[in-house]
């Protein structure tokens, strides 16, 4: 006797499926929301799609794999985005090695031709499905049967969430869903909790209390990983009680902040070269670092790795961001759970509090407005409990400092510098925050890496308020032009991109504003439930504060 499955297969009465046993699986792990763009390959996966789940389509891969990365971030969850074999696959790469540096534990999977025709090759086959995404992914893998399925399903997801987080891939053939497997083998492999948050060795977590309690002069640098483990409290605990300065991890890099900016013990953002940041960190005779690699540098100016008399120690969930540092000492344990040891041993220091930076400056008046005006008028507006989502690369640093924020899980940036996550991600953001108000700050340039993602804002009601800084060029490679001496490369200006126009296209109710109408069109833009854009016109050039 045949039965029809939830995913639509005539089956016998009693048989479990490979999409049955997949949709047992996403759904014991909460993974019932879906980013993708499907394609022929992907839709037996797609088949009577489960109403407990939702699928959120994004027009191209960048946008798709973009808000799964949001989305996975903002929410702590895995989560899964479906492609479309090898030219879904290729479109989402620069988006994967985002997610890669971002940490996000995205499980990307992708159809692939029916295993009948693989051989033959015929069209669309992923001729070496695991190959084309491996160096992005921590592992990459194509089941060598239909059954396997599920459990490669599990593994990578296991994996994907284990320290350090990051994306995994999976190729799926086309005719695996329908097939059929043993119940009571998938429900071991697929039923299973892994858990990987370690304590570092007790020993060691002493012997850096004292240390710590013990110099002249120490520093905590915070990075995006404080905020990832949930350590941000903690890390604000650990400052007061050993009254140290903190620093953010060197800009742009770092996809979360660390440490509350307005805090009156933070100093300020490391710069990202090797020379300025030893200069930086000069007088300090033990630098703390939490939650970062050490550390990301760009660009390339020479210099001592630390200055002379200073030490370093990193805590990093990350074996690999500590295997490769090229100084100082690591402990490779969960920074929540470190930092938490360190503060019980940690005793309450005699030193003196640093002195806390003055608050921002007004950038000096022009027209157009300079971005840091324009940021710090989004900082007049912006809510208690607001998120930005910032890839507008020449006023990231004004970005920082105008607007302090002193909340966790409050900034997303895409670490690996490759354009196109902002937009995407500002969707996934705020689908998994929806109490909380969302901005995306971006550049017009930037905007354009992935556009689509306006459509999914308007299609899945996604209220996020778009700000966009128009200066009608590259202003960040203009800068960099000068630090590495090019002189006339082509291709950095972008005459007269109309943004707030392509927007309307996609639905977006759109703006582009005057600067004394910045204020209240913000505004009203946050406090609306549907997507908006506002766009304003800025001064060319880098605003650094
Ligand atoms: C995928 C990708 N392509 C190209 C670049 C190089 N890139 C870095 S910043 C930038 C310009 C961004 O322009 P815009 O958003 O207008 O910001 P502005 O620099 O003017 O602040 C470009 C093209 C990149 N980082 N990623």
């Amino acid at each position: 006797m045949l039965q029809r499955t939830a995913g639509g297969d005539r089956v016998p009465v009693g048989m479990t499926t490979v999409r049955d046993a997949t949709f047992d699986f996403l759904r014991r792990r909460g993974m019932t929301t879906m980013f993708g763009n499907p394609g022929s390959t992907e839709l037996p996966m797609l088949a009577d799609f489960p109403d407990d789940f939702t699928y959120v389509l994004g027009l191209q891969e960048t946008v798709a794999v973009g808000m799964a990365d949001g989305y996975a971030q903002a929410s702590g969850k895995p989560t899964i985005v479906n492609l479309h074999t090898a030219p879904g696959v290729g479109n989402g790469m620069g988006a994967i090695f985002n997610a890669q540096a971002n940490k996000s534990p995205l499980l990307v999977t992708a159809g692939q031709q029916a295993r009948s025709l693989m051989t033959l090759q015929a069209n669309l086959t992923n001729r070496d499905a695991a190959r084309m995404p491996h160096p992005l992914v921590k592992w990459s893998y194509e089941p060598p049967r239909a059954e396997d399925v599920p459990h490669a399903l599990a593994r990578a997801t296991h994996l994907a969430s284990l320290p350090p987080q990051g994306p995994v891939f999976v190729s799926i053939p086309m005719d695996d869903w329908g097939a059929e497997v043993d119940e009571g083998a998938v429900g071991h492999q697929t039923g299973r909790n892994v858990t990987g948050r370690a304590v570092a060795d007790p020993e060691v977590v002493r012997d850096l209390a004292a240390r710590l309690d013990a110099a002249e002069n120490p520093m905590l640098v915070a990075g995006p990983d404080v905020d990832a483990s949930g350590a941000w409290y903690t890390a604000i605990g650990l400052a007061e009680r050993q009254r140290l300065p903190v620093w953010a991890i060197p800009a742009p890099g770092g996809g979360r902040i660390g440490f509350p900016e307005g805090h009156p013990n933070f100093i300020g953002i490391l710069p990202p070269a090797i020379g300025p940041l030893s200069e930086t960190v000069a007088g300090h005779d033990l630098v703390l670092v939490v939650g970062a690699s050490v550390f990301s540098y760009y660009p390339n100016i020479p210099g001592p790795l630390l200055p002379d008399g200073a030490s370093l120690v990193a805590i990093t969930s990350d074996p690999d961001e500590a295997a490769r540092a090229p100084m100082g000492d690591a402990i490779v344990a969960d920074v929540a759970l470190t930092l938490q040891a360190l503060l019980d041993q940690a005793p309450e220091s005699r030193r003196a509090a640093p002195e806390a930076r003055p608050a921002p400056e007004p950038a000096p008046e022009s027209d157009p407005i300079s971005p840091s005006t324009a940021v710090a008028t989004l900082g007049e507006v912006f809510p208690e409990n607001g998120i930005v989502v910032v890839e507008s690369p020449s006023a990231t640093l004004a970005l920082r400092n105008q607007l302090r924020l002193s909340r966790p899980g409050s900034y997303y940036f895409g670490a690996g510098g490759g354009l196109g996550f902002g937009l995407a991600a500002s969707v996934g953001v705020q689908l998994a925050q929806p109490e909380r108000p969302v901005v995306c700050v971006i550049g017009e340039g930037s905007a354009q890496y992935a556009i689509q993602a306006f459509w999914s804002a308007v299609a899945y009601d996604v209220p996020v308020t778009f700000l966009v800084l128009r200066n009608e060029e590259y202003a960040i490679l203009k800068w960099f032009a000068s630090m590495e001496d090019v002189e006339g490369a082509p291709g950095l200006d972008l005459p007269r991109l109309d943004v707030a126009g392509v927007a309307s296209g996609y639905g977006v109710t759109a703006r582009e504003v005057s600067d004394g109408e910045l204020r209240d069109a913000l505004a009203e833009a946050i406090a609306s439930d549907r997507p908006e854009l506002v766009e304003v016109r800025v001064a060319p050039g880098m605003a650094l504060a």
